[in-house]
């Protein structure tokens, strides 16, 4: 009988260069950021797996870093009744090999050879930067119906997203005929499906790659080692070459899917949380999202009017107000504070009294917020000392700069990871 658990392995794709997600990514691997106040972004994709049945489990990252080790090393436990492993693959030097994942092909290439020491038919190739929650089950039964060799998961899109995505056409058996990575706009015309009435009344009329794969154990082989062994890019060189020669199938999914691969849209799917009833849901119970247990405290909230705000364990907010904002674990907030669209990420650990005055005789700040400040439209990455006084005003009036202490992105600040923001300190 058919066992997704024995058949199936997933790889995660933790990220190139990591360029777009900078300065979130420029001390630790795009695996390890984290996100919605407790998580890291590769939880989303491990936790889909585990939800799915799916426990083998390969992320590779472009570089090693402590915290992505640590992370995974105390999360995911699996019993020595289980075959599950989550294991991270990150790109080395061998004889034959001089640097770094050159693409998403070369990057699964290269790490085959350890892949391929297990027993599977299937491999399952996901993206480490969207935020959904999707029963991988339900793609594997269609790709074994329908005897594909690749099936692709595609979403319908409508004409802003469309020229970020591969975009596909595929035939009324849902095989795919046609795909074209990132098309430009002024083509787009050539690229509208039918996507059903719902759908296109959004102007959602574009069938998009969401990154997604399940390939066959063999045409994966034969793909990556033989017929394109110099092809470094699944959505630019494997997925149009496969077209034709393989049976391509596209498995419509119709779920909340959104890609979170630069800082407009990672701030956009943090915030969406605060939401009443949010795309993305952390309550259901049949869709866990898994995250290191860390035996916090309670938090603990004195003062604070807060508005569609979540707060992670661990927060000690004294603030005046705080609004649309997601506060991360351990967040410290000072009295008067005013927090407005903000994604607080929180901290790794918490001072004491003692070191809190030590740092104050040195003129540091605590960590955290201080005291009658105003941040508006910004990301505080991990372990920032922010002063009294402060003011963060972000918003589209600001251009694009990267300072030593923040960058700002399309009108959102982001400070960088431990930065030090003096008293009275205005962005
Ligand atoms: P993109 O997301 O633009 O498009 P890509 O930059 O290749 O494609 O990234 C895919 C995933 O692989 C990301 O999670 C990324 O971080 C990771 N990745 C990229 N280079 C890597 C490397 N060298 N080593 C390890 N991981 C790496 C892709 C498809 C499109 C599709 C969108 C959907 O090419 O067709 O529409 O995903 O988001
Ligand atoms: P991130 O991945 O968010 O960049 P890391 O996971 O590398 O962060 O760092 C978090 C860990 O580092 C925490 O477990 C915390 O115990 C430890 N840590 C970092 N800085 C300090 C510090 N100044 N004092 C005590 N522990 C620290």
């Amino acid at each position: 009988m058919f066992s997704i658990t024995q058949s199936v392995i997933a790889v995660v794709l933790g990220g190139g260069a990591g360029t777009r997600l900078y300065p979130l990514t420029a001390a630790r691997s795009k695996p390890a950021v984290p996100i919605a106040g407790k998580y890291r972004l590769v939880d989303i994709p491990i936790s889909n797996c585990i939800n799915s049945r799916i426990n083998r489990i390969f992320v590779l990252t472009q570089f090693n870093s402590a915290s992505l080790n640590k992370h995974i090393k105390n999360t995911y436990h699996f019993s020595a009744f289980s075959t599950g492993f989550v294991d991270i693959l990150a790109a080395e030097q061998t004889p034959d090999n001089a640097g770094w994942y050159q693409g998403t092909a070369d990057a699964v290439r290269q790490c085959l050879r350890h892949i391929a020491n297990n027993d599977y038919e299937y491999v399952l190739i996901l993206s480490g930067d969207q935020l959904y929650q999707m029963d991988f089950d339900a793609m594997i039964n269609d790709h074994r119906e329908k005897g594909a060799d690749i099936s692709i998961a595609t979403i319908p899109v409508g004409d802003r997203d469309a020229p970020e995505f591969g975009i596909l056409k595929a035939d009324g058996d849902s095989l795919i005929t046609s795909f074209i990575e990132k098309p430009k706009k002024d083509i787009l015309g050539e690229w509208v499906s039918d996507t059903g009435d719902e759908m296109r009344s959004q102007g959602r009329v574009y069938l998009a790659s969401m990154g997604i794969y399940v390939f066959s154990r063999v045409v994966l082989d034969k793909l990556l080692k033989d017929e394109y062994a110099e092809a470094t890019d699944f959505g630019k060189e494997i997925m149009p070459n496969s077209i034709g020669n393989y049976k391509v199938v596209s498995y419509q999914y119709d779920g909340y899917w959104t890609d979170i691969g630069n800082i407009y849209s990672f701030f956009e799917a943090n915030l969406a949380l605060t939401q009443d009833i949010p795309p993305f849901n952390l309550f259901d119970k049949t869709k866990t999202v898994y995250t290191r247990s860390r035996m916090l405290p309670p938090g603990k909230i004195s003062g604070t009017t807060l508005e569609k705000t979540v707060v992670a364990e661990g927060a000690l907010v004294f603030a005046s107000r705080v609004e649309t904002s997601v506060l991360g674990i351990r967040t410290r907030i000072g009295h008067g504070t005013t927090v407005v669209s903000c994604y607080i990420m929180g901290n790794d650990y918490y001072e004491t009294l003692e070191e809190m005055s030590a740092n104050a005789s040195k003129g540091i700040p605590k960590i955290g917020i201080g005291e009658r400040c105003y941040i508006k439209n910004a990301i505080i990455d991990k372990n920032c000392r922010i002063g009294n006084d402060v003011r963060i005003n972000g918003g589209p009036h600001l251009e694009n700069t990267d300072h030593t202490l923040y960058t700002v992105k399309d009108g959102i600040v982001v400070v960088k990871k431990g930065a030090i923001l003096p008293d009275g300190f205005v962005i």
